[in-house]
Protein backbone atom coordinates (compact mmCIF):
# COMPACT_ATOMS: atom_id res chain seq x y z
CA UNK A 1 0.00 0.00 0.00
CA UNK A 2 1.57 3.34 -0.63
CA UNK A 3 2.74 5.75 1.60
CA UNK A 4 3.19 9.75 2.19
CA UNK A 5 5.02 11.53 4.65
CA UNK A 6 3.07 14.47 5.97
CA UNK A 7 4.85 16.93 8.79
CA UNK A 8 3.11 19.54 10.65
CA UNK A 9 5.13 22.61 10.16
CA UNK A 10 6.36 24.58 13.55
CA UNK A 11 3.49 26.87 13.06
CA UNK A 12 1.04 24.23 12.99
CA UNK A 13 2.40 22.58 16.00
CA UNK A 14 2.30 25.92 17.86
CA UNK A 15 -0.78 27.32 16.81
CA UNK A 16 -2.13 23.84 18.41
CA UNK A 17 -3.43 22.31 14.55
CA UNK A 18 -1.81 18.55 15.13
CA UNK A 19 -4.69 16.85 16.11
CA UNK A 20 -6.99 18.65 13.79
CA UNK A 21 -4.30 18.04 11.05
CA UNK A 22 -4.55 14.26 12.16
CA UNK A 23 -8.17 14.14 12.37
CA UNK A 24 -8.58 15.43 8.60
CA UNK A 25 -6.04 12.71 7.40
CA UNK A 26 -8.13 9.22 10.15
CA UNK A 27 -11.51 10.25 9.35
CA UNK A 28 -10.40 9.92 5.53
CA UNK A 29 -9.43 6.58 6.27
CA UNK A 30 -5.73 6.79 6.22
CA UNK A 31 -3.47 4.70 8.52
CA UNK A 32 -1.04 5.98 10.75
CA UNK A 33 2.00 4.03 10.72
CA UNK A 34 4.72 6.54 11.77
CA UNK A 35 4.63 9.83 14.00
CA UNK A 36 6.99 11.20 16.75
CA UNK A 37 7.52 15.11 17.43
CA UNK A 38 11.01 15.92 16.54
CA UNK A 39 13.26 19.35 16.35
CA UNK A 40 15.15 19.18 13.40
CA UNK A 41 18.65 19.62 13.17
CA UNK A 42 19.77 22.38 10.20
CA UNK A 43 21.61 19.83 8.28
CA UNK A 44 18.27 17.37 8.78
CA UNK A 45 16.19 20.10 7.07
CA UNK A 46 18.19 21.63 4.47
CA UNK A 47 18.85 17.75 3.10
CA UNK A 48 14.96 17.32 3.16
CA UNK A 49 14.48 20.57 1.07
CA UNK A 50 17.81 19.89 -1.34
CA UNK A 51 15.85 20.53 -4.37
CA UNK A 52 15.01 24.06 -3.25
CA UNK A 53 18.83 25.07 -2.10
CA UNK A 54 19.66 27.64 -5.26
CA UNK A 55 15.61 29.36 -4.50
CA UNK A 56 16.17 32.74 -2.81
CA UNK A 57 13.44 31.83 -0.45
CA UNK A 58 15.63 28.78 1.06
CA UNK A 59 17.55 30.12 4.21
CA UNK A 60 14.42 31.76 5.64
CA UNK A 61 12.90 28.50 4.63
CA UNK A 62 15.32 26.59 6.48
CA UNK A 63 15.13 29.01 9.49
CA UNK A 64 11.27 29.07 9.77
CA UNK A 65 11.27 24.75 9.76
CA UNK A 66 14.08 24.69 12.62
CA UNK A 67 12.45 27.33 14.88
CA UNK A 68 10.19 24.62 16.75
CA UNK A 69 9.24 21.22 16.69
CA UNK A 70 7.69 19.40 13.98
CA UNK A 71 5.20 16.80 13.85
CA UNK A 72 7.03 13.63 11.58
CA UNK A 73 4.22 11.23 10.16
CA UNK A 74 3.79 8.34 7.70
CA UNK A 75 0.33 8.09 6.54
CA UNK A 76 -0.18 4.68 4.45
CA UNK A 77 -3.48 3.83 1.81
CA UNK A 78 -4.76 4.16 -1.79
CA UNK A 79 -3.10 7.15 -3.30
CA UNK A 80 -2.02 8.38 -0.26
CA UNK A 81 0.61 10.89 -2.09
CA UNK A 82 -1.95 12.33 -4.32
CA UNK A 83 -4.71 12.35 -2.20
CA UNK A 84 -2.64 13.79 0.61
CA UNK A 85 -1.61 16.72 -1.63
CA UNK A 86 -5.13 17.62 -2.39
CA UNK A 87 -6.37 17.87 1.99
CA UNK A 88 -3.26 19.92 2.18
CA UNK A 89 -3.99 22.47 -0.80
CA UNK A 90 -1.87 24.18 -2.88
CA UNK A 91 1.58 25.53 -1.96
CA UNK A 92 0.41 28.85 -1.84
CA UNK A 93 -2.76 29.24 0.70
CA UNK A 94 -4.14 32.17 -1.27
CA UNK A 95 -4.27 29.43 -3.97
CA UNK A 96 -5.72 26.86 -1.75
CA UNK A 97 -9.21 26.05 -1.64
CA UNK A 98 -11.50 26.43 1.20
CA UNK A 99 -11.64 23.00 2.68
CA UNK A 100 -8.14 22.20 2.18
CA UNK A 101 -5.86 22.18 5.63
CA UNK A 102 -3.64 25.24 4.08
CA UNK A 103 -7.09 26.53 2.77
CA UNK A 104 -8.67 26.64 6.13
CA UNK A 105 -5.91 27.70 8.11
CA UNK A 106 -3.21 29.80 7.23
CA UNK A 107 -2.34 32.64 5.13
CA UNK A 108 0.99 32.75 3.70
CA UNK A 109 3.44 30.70 1.97
CA UNK A 110 6.23 31.07 4.69
CA UNK A 111 3.82 29.45 7.30
CA UNK A 112 1.60 27.15 5.75
CA UNK A 113 1.69 24.78 8.26
CA UNK A 114 2.17 21.62 6.77
CA UNK A 115 4.19 19.15 4.40
CA UNK A 116 3.13 16.35 1.88
CA UNK A 117 5.35 14.62 -0.26
CA UNK A 118 4.57 15.17 -4.20
CA UNK A 119 5.22 11.45 -4.93
CA UNK A 120 5.74 8.17 -4.44
CA UNK A 121 9.20 8.54 -5.14
CA UNK A 122 9.61 11.78 -3.11
CA UNK A 123 7.90 9.85 -0.38
CA UNK A 124 10.04 7.07 -0.17
CA UNK A 125 13.44 9.39 0.09
CA UNK A 126 11.47 11.19 2.58
CA UNK A 127 10.47 8.40 4.85
CA UNK A 128 13.59 6.91 5.06
CA UNK A 129 15.32 10.22 5.87
CA UNK A 130 12.89 11.34 8.75
CA UNK A 131 12.17 7.15 10.16
CA UNK A 132 15.02 5.68 9.50
CA UNK A 133 13.95 3.18 12.08
CA UNK A 134 11.09 1.98 10.17
CA UNK A 135 7.44 2.44 10.74
CA UNK A 136 4.43 0.26 12.53
CA UNK A 137 2.99 -2.61 10.28
CA UNK A 138 -0.79 -2.91 11.42
CA UNK A 139 -3.77 -4.01 10.23
CA UNK A 140 -6.60 -1.96 10.90
CA UNK A 141 -10.54 -3.20 11.93
CA UNK A 142 -11.44 -0.46 9.58
CA UNK A 143 -10.16 -1.69 6.07
CA UNK A 144 -12.83 -4.09 4.75
CA UNK A 145 -14.95 -0.96 5.51
CA UNK A 146 -12.80 1.69 3.69
CA UNK A 147 -11.80 -0.45 0.70
CA UNK A 148 -13.80 -2.92 -1.31
P1 LIG B 1 5.06 22.28 -1.26
O1 LIG B 1 5.33 22.47 0.23
O2 LIG B 1 3.64 22.61 -1.61
O3 LIG B 1 5.50 20.94 -1.76
P2 LIG B 1 7.46 23.36 -2.51
O4 LIG B 1 8.04 21.99 -2.38
O5 LIG B 1 7.53 24.04 -3.82
O6 LIG B 1 5.93 23.38 -2.03
O7 LIG B 1 8.16 24.34 -1.46
C1 LIG B 1 8.46 23.88 -0.15
C2 LIG B 1 8.13 24.97 0.84
O8 LIG B 1 8.94 26.11 0.56
C3 LIG B 1 6.70 25.51 0.76
O9 LIG B 1 5.78 24.71 1.48
C4 LIG B 1 6.86 26.86 1.37
C5 LIG B 1 8.22 27.30 0.85
N1 LIG B 1 8.06 28.08 -0.39
C6 LIG B 1 7.76 27.62 -1.63
N2 LIG B 1 7.68 28.62 -2.52
C7 LIG B 1 7.94 29.75 -1.82
C8 LIG B 1 8.01 31.14 -2.16
N3 LIG B 1 7.80 31.55 -3.40
N4 LIG B 1 8.28 32.01 -1.15
C9 LIG B 1 8.49 31.61 0.11
N5 LIG B 1 8.46 30.31 0.50
C10 LIG B 1 8.18 29.41 -0.45
MG1 LIG C 1 7.37 20.10 -2.01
Amino acid sequence: MERTYIMIKPDGVQRGLVGEIIKRFEQKGFKLVAMKITMPSKEHMETHYEDLKTKKFFPGLIAYMTSGPVCAMVWEGKGACLEGRKMLGATMPSDSAMGTIRGDYCIEVGRNICHGSDSVESANKEIAHWFPEGVCEWESCEASWIYE
